[in-house]
Parts: C-alpha cells; structure tokens; sequence
C-alpha cells in the first residue's frame, strides 16, 4: 500500500543522513509519498521526484531565548506537516532529538500518527553514556511505535546500556548497486597523479577521534615501505589538523592525498584497492560496505557492527583497535597478493548485493511500516 511519510535527519554529510536520504528517494521510486522534515535539504536529495516533498525546520531567533529553540520548533513542524499532509508516519534517525520531537508531534497530532525510531549509533555509544541525556534517549526509544538499529551489535548495546525491554529491530544499512559498483576511473587515477604502478589505500569518515584517523596514517607509512601506494584521506572534521601534521611529521606528504568532504564517492572507491575503517565506535560502518559494493575489500576494526559488514578472512579482515602493525599486514597482503585481492573483491562485491541490497533493505522497511499501520 502506498503510505505518506516524514522523515527527519541530521541532514549534514554523515551517514545518518545518507541512508535517511537514500531510504527516502527508494520509498519515493516506490510510490510513496515522502516529505523530508529537516534544518536544511539533505545533501543527497539530487534527482527531481514527485513523491518528494522537503520541509524546512526554520528557528527564529528571540532575544528571550539564549539557546535557539530547535527541537521545539521541529516538533511543531512535524505536527504540521503529518496533519496537513495526513502523514501515515513519521520515521526518524537518532533518539536525540528526532524521536524525542516525533513524540511530541503524535501528542498534537494524534495516535494514528505512528513513530518509527532508527538508532544509528551515537546516540546510544557516546550519548547514551550522559547521565544527562541516557533517560530521555529511553524514554524516546520506549515511546516509539517501532524501533529499528542498524546492526545486532547496536541492538544489543542499546539494551544492556538503557536497560530497557523494548523490542528492536535489526535493519542493516544499504547501498544502491545503480550507483555503486566498480567503475572504469583509469583515466581519473592518472588526473590524481597517481601511477598505474601504485596502489591506492582509501579511508573515508568525518574525522572524529573515533575514526583513529592518526592509526590510518601509521599504518600507510608501514605499507608504503614494501608497496608503492598512495593513501586517500576523504572527509573532513575535527582530527583534519591533527593529520596534516601527522602526514608532515612522517615524511607522508607526497603521497597522502588529504580531499576533503567528496561527492563522487563511487568513483573514488573504483579507483582504490583497499579500504581501511580502524575505528574505536562504529555500529555499522556504511563507508565499508561502500567501498564493498565497488569491489575494495576492507580491512576493520573489531568493534561494534563492523564484523557483521565484513566477512574476516572473504571480504577483508578484522583487526584490532590499534593493531597498526597486524592492519599494515594485511594489507600489505592484499595489494600484493592478485589472486587473494581478486577473491576478496569479488567476494565484497557479492556480499553487498545480496545481504545489503537496497532492494532488500526498503522491502524490509516498508513490511514494519505496514505491519505497524495495520495493527
Ligand atoms: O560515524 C559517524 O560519526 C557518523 C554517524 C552518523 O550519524 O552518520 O554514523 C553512524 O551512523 C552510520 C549510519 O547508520 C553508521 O554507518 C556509523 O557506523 C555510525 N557511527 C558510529 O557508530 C560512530
């Protein structure tokens, strides 16, 4: 059945907000109604369709106020869109503050507005650790209609941390295969400045100190010492300065490509060999399945959802925090062995499609919506 559908997001680059999008563009394709309910538009929101409708949340600002009333404002603004619209549901990313305003919004609104709550990480792996915030995230958690996270590993931290019976739902993140896969970029690797001869080592994140990203540069220095590579360095955040000096300070500089926040991540992926995903929290990991998705095999920390993307030993390897010698080695491993890295890739590229195929994943999602919208 087609239903109506708010979605609200951090819509900043993020891979909340990637999914959030993309979720929303598939549902769209499908034909359902959907209405983005958000601070500013997201920034996939490309392709013109019809069924896409984009709400702006726009604070104003009081001199009575000294914080700007955000969650306030976006509560109102979901009660008005879910009545004006006759919105079926509204399906919001993050506890904090997303589930929190939708909750809000169903007590202007009414019950028949359903509130489906996706828990993507932080909220529960570093907010969920404040003692000023752990009771309003189970309160957002326990007063949404369904509660889906993004791995197994998420669902089982939520429930120790919260302490709270709610049922969760396991929903794996997605990539949609039209737009990921392995491209021709022969051309593009050259306007890099990158031989034919070299190996392209990859990492993406927001350059959180998460992300470890200093652990990454250490073990490209080990690799570029038996493997003639370069080392891109996508996104950017607060540990950027830390690594320009970092890459400085080891002699790295020219051959570290630091680019900065990128749209053509598909092309980007097509023209590296391995990725590297070496953070200390990750409930998922979406840059991995990526980069899997294009046929880089990628080498993660154990920690959080990253053993459920990556098959150790098939698609890649999984590697302990801070093991920077062990990483340096198998990937060293894979860029020099042409069978393995063909068997890894190809593996990679399976897994994606089959296990984490958009296809799946929306159908999974629109089979919750329904069997809340029917009980
Ligand atoms: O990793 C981040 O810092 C960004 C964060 C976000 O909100 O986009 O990512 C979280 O959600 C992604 C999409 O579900 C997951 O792939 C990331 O693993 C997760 N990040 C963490 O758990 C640290």
């Amino acid at each position: 059945m087609k239903r109506k559908i708010g979605i609200s997001c951090y819509p900043t680059v993020g891979g909340s907000g990637v999914v959030a999008t993309e979720l929303g563009k598939l549902l769209a394709e499908k034909g359902h109604e959907v209405h983005f309910i958000t601070s500013s538009v997201p920034f996939r929101l490309e392709p013109v369709n019809p069924n896409i409708y984009f709400h702006e949340v726009e604070v104003n600002q009081y001199s009575v106020f000294k914080y700007p009333p955000y969650d306030l404002t976006l509560s109102s603004k979901m009660a008005e869109v879910a009545k004006r619209q006759e919105l079926d549901l509204l399906h919001v990313h993050y506890a904090v503050p997303h589930a929190i305003c939708a909750i809000l919004a169903k007590q202007m609104v009414g019950d028949s507005l359903k509130v489906v709550t996706t828990l993507h990480g932080t909220d529960i792996t570093v907010l969920g650790y404040d003692p000023a915030l752990a009771e309003i995230i189970k309160f957002g958690i326990e007063k949404s209609d369904l509660v889906t996270a993004v791995s197994d590993d998420l669902v089982k931290q939520t429930k120790t941390l919260l302490h709270t019976e709610k049922p969760i739902e396991t929903v794996y993140n997605f990539v949609d295969p039209r737009e990921y896969y392995r491209k021709d970029v022969s051309e593009l690797k050259a306007t890099y400045g990158i031989g034919e001869d070299e190996k392209v080592v990859v990492h993406v994140s927001n350059f959180r100190r998460v992300k470890r990203v200093p652990d990454i540069i250490r073990c490209f220095r080990i690799i570029r010492e038996h493997v003639k590579a370069k080392l891109l360095l996508i996104g950017d955040g607060p540990d950027a300065t830390l690594a320009c000096h970092l890459i400085k300070e080891l002699d790295l500089k020219d051959d570290v490509l630091m680019l900065g926040n990128q749209k053509h991540i598909p092309e980007l992926m097509s023209l590296s060999d391995v990725m590297l995903l070496l953070s200390e929290k990750e409930s998922f990991g979406l840059v991995a399945l990526e980069a899997m998705a294009c046929g880089v095999p990628v080498i993660g920390a154990n920690i959080g959802g990253i053993p459920e993307v990556i098959v150790d030993e098939e698609t890649g390897y999984i590697c302990e925090i801070g093991d920077i010698q062990g990483v340096a080695q198998k990937a060293i491993e894979l860029l020099t062995n042409k069978r393995r890295h063909e068997m890894f890739a190809e593996a990679s590229i399976n897994r994606a499609a089959t296990v984490f195929s958009s296809e799946q994943i929306v159908r999974q999602y629109e089979d919750l919506y329904e069997q809340l919208l029917s009980e």
